[in-house]
């Protein structure tokens, strides 16, 4: 969430005058304040998002960015964050250190405004002063991440010299003060989260190693480092650093899949105000992959960087192609979504004041961004396909081929339409439909296996709940086109039991069920026809994920009976917790201790509690395990059911999987099942 800017500006004065000193360098005179802390404690979420994890890695992002921002300058190649014990963190660079000499106007060094004053930095000192934004959205200062730190302190060398200082929930111990010398130039700010303001101030190192992934691979040849110290015995550190940017970038994403051509096409130039960095390679995929960024920050909605693209690819693959007679007299002209099947690219544009729309601001608004980006892009291709002309004909003749597939698979579905295979009289036989014809009570239970099918038919409620059992594996969709997936059984009983159609013809007003409910095995098959459906869902029914009609049924793994009273436990912990809870010893009695047996024969763990208390314990391993009123009570009951929403980043996440597992090239896979093989049951999303 962007953070917005407080409602009243206490204290505003007046922005210093902004001239350079005699070295041409930022003093401390050149930095524009505006005012105190206080409103970021009362209200911290208008500044990070939220007190939650989220905010609190606000908190590193806030601190990177200003180091990278340098960085991008040219002034830093280095930048190392630290996670410490105690809930400490440090963010270190080689840059040219905060200015420490004092404010002509506010009698303090130029690092203690920094630190203690809203907006105060170099960053906002205006047009010419050449210092870009990484963060654009949440470049708030560092100033709030003292506020909302218990304890911070900063470290600067510059001038042949190190400097100090500490703070406390945002105000200065002492001064800015020289502790040593020092031959180095760069800052180190380490702060402590407030654990009276934040939910949770424990850091997630995926998190931050996936963010500054991604930093890595947008600012070529900066070396980010993440040192995780928080536990002596588990000490890691992690380096990422692109010479490529972001043509490694693409290569990153491309992994597993097939490249199309060898050389990754790979442009950076400035147009205007506007710099544009692209990089793209095609694979042997369908779908295109392109990843938009403006500052550093993803505009998963696209904008107008997006747009010019689209243009540029479209027209120029075009011209080259009818220029050299790949694309005949009498052929039609590639539409763009010819052109985009298969690639993969990421558009990356640095502007100085970038614009942002949409709820989430989550796409670029900035209307010189499309031509700067269409011109440089036109260009880049242009040329690439002139130097690459091996590579350009496979691009064209993977585009043409999209065409004619797009255009035979239009044919097979209007063919398939006109026999009325998709309509609902046709309702496969094998759905065992609701009497309810009322999409918002109607649900739809996509049941893995037969037999599981069998004790869903029985145990569900008839009114309205449907079952519709798969068989195995339904189809490898990744291979197959949308006509091929047409034609296939499994598939097909599933679109039309959906009701809304399939492909650029989705009517969502015609889903028959409001929700509709996968439910798979806990198993490592299980996991397979679940991330199988997911991707389905994921490319051909993004709408009806969008819009929150999807879930996983969540079936119990053990059944816990002590006596006559039966409870269901979903996980590990929840089994121990409810067993615990059923044997809890009346008051004034000793503790129990617990000793588990297992059954060889039945696999049923009996745990017996001294005093004499049994509990029966069955873990289920597959659904079709449980009798059709165990399925009812534990999984379909809406009283007593718990189901997991699938949102579109979960289903992308499966749709990553499951390339991995699927796609046409057979080395990653081996590598990705090797090296997941235990945790293989987590498969889940
Ligand atoms: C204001 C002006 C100058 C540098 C910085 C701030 C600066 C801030 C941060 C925050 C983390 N690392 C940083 N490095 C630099 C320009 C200084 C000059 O012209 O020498």
């Amino acid at each position: 969430m962007p953070p917005k800017k407080p409602e009243k500006k206490t204290a505003a004065k007046k922005p210093a005058a902004k001239k350079k000193t005699a070295k041409g360098n930022y003093g401390a005179a050149q930095i524009q304040v505006l005012e105190g802390l206080d409103p970021v404690r009362k209200r911290p979420g208008m500044y990070i998002g939220s007190t939650g994890e989220s905010g609190l890695h606000h908190l590193i992002w806030e601190v990177v960015d200003n180091s990278i921002d340098e960085a991008m300058a040219g002034h830093a190649d280095t930048v190392t964050i630290k996670l410490l014990p105690d809930g400490w963190a440090s963010v270190t660079d080689n840059g040219r250190g905060i200015p420490v000499d004092n404010h002509p106007q506010y009698k303090v060094s130029a690092v203690e405004l920094v630190l203690t004053k809203l907006h105060a930095g170099g960053k906002f000192g205006g047009d010419d002063s050449g210092y870009k934004v990484s963060g654009g959205l949440h470049g708030v200062g560092v100033s709030v991440v003292n506020a909302l730190s218990s304890e911070l302190w900063v470290e600067v060398n510059r001038g042949g010299k190190t400097y100090h200082q500490d703070y406390k929930i945002g105000k200065p111990q002492n001064k800015l003060k020289p502790i040593g010398k020092s031959k180095e130039t760069g800052t180190t700010i380490a702060f402590k989260a407030d654990a009276s303001i934040f939910e949770t101030v424990e850091y997630d190192l995926k998190t931050i190693r996936d963010r500054l992934r991604q930093h890595a691979y947008l600012t070529r040849g900066i070396k980010l480092v993440i040192v995780d110290e928080r536990i002596k015995e588990k000490y890691s550190e992690y380096a990422f650093y692109f010479e490529g940017g972001v043509s490694s970038f693409v290569r990153h994403m491309n992994f597993g899949k097939k490249a199309k051509h060898d050389n990754v096409l790979h442009t950076r130039k400035t147009s205007g105000d506007v710099e544009v960095e692209i990089a793209m390679q095609y694979t042997e995929d369908f779908h295109e992959n392109v990843n938009c960024f403006t500052n550093n920050i993803l505009n998963p909605e696209g904008g107008t960087h997006l747009a010019g693209f689209k243009t540029a690819l479209t027209r120029v693959l075009n011209t080259y192609g009818r220029e050299k007679g790949h694309i005949k007299e009498k052929e039609n002209n590639l539409t763009g979504d010819d052109v985009r099947e298969g690639l993969t690219a990421v558009i990356s544009l640095r502007i100085p004041e970038p614009q942002f729309e949409g709820q989430t601001k989550a796409k670029l608004g900035n209307p010189e961004a499309r031509g700067a980006t269409e011109s440089v892009f036109a260009d880049a291709l242009k040329t690439f396909l002139e130097e690459h002309p091996r590579d350009a004909t496979s691009i064209l003749e993977k585009s043409l081929l999209a065409s004619r597939a797009r255009m035979a698979a239009r044919a097979a579905r209007d063919t398939i339409l006109r026999k009325g295979a998709l309509e609902g009289l046709t309702l496969p036989g094998k759905l065992a439909d609701c009497a309810s014809r009322d999409p918002s009570k109607s649900e739809l239970y996509i049941v893995e296996g037969d037999s599981a099918g069998g004790s869903a038919k029985q145990g569900r409620e008839r009114e309205f709940q449907a079952i519709l059992p798969l068989r195995g594996k339904i189809l490898n969709v990744e291979r197959a086109r949308l006509d091929k997936m047409l034609t296939n059984n499994e598939v097909k009983s599933l679109v039309i039991a959906l009701g809304t159609g399939i492909g650029d013809d989705i009517h969502m007003d015609k889903l028959r069920y409001g929700r509709i409910i996968i439910m798979t095995d806990a198993d490592v098959d299980g996991a397979h026809i679940r991330t199988l459906l997911l991707t389905l869902f994921f490319r051909y029914f993004p709408e009806l994920i969008r819009q929150e009609h999807l879930f996983i049924a969540q079936p119990p793994l053990f059944r816990v009976q002590v006596g006559k009273a039966v409870e269901y436990a979903f996980t590990e912990e929840d089994k121990d917790k409810i067993v615990a809870r059923m044997t809890k010893p009346t008051k004034g009695s000793k503790p129990v201790k617990t000793t588990i047996t297992i059954d060889e024969e039945t696999g049923e763990e009996i745990v017996t509690v001294e005093g004499g208390r049994k509990v029966n314990l069955q873990r289920y391993k597959g659904l079709g395990e449980m009798n059709p009123d165990q399925l009812w009570e534990t999984t379909m009951n809406p009283a007593n059911r718990v189901m997991k929403l699938v949102t579109i980043e979960d289903a992308a996440k499966a749709d990553e999987v499951f390339d991995t597992l699927m796609g046409t090239d057979v080395a990653p896979r081996k590598h990705f099942i090797s090296t997941h093989a235990k945790s293989v049951k987590n498969l889940d999303i």
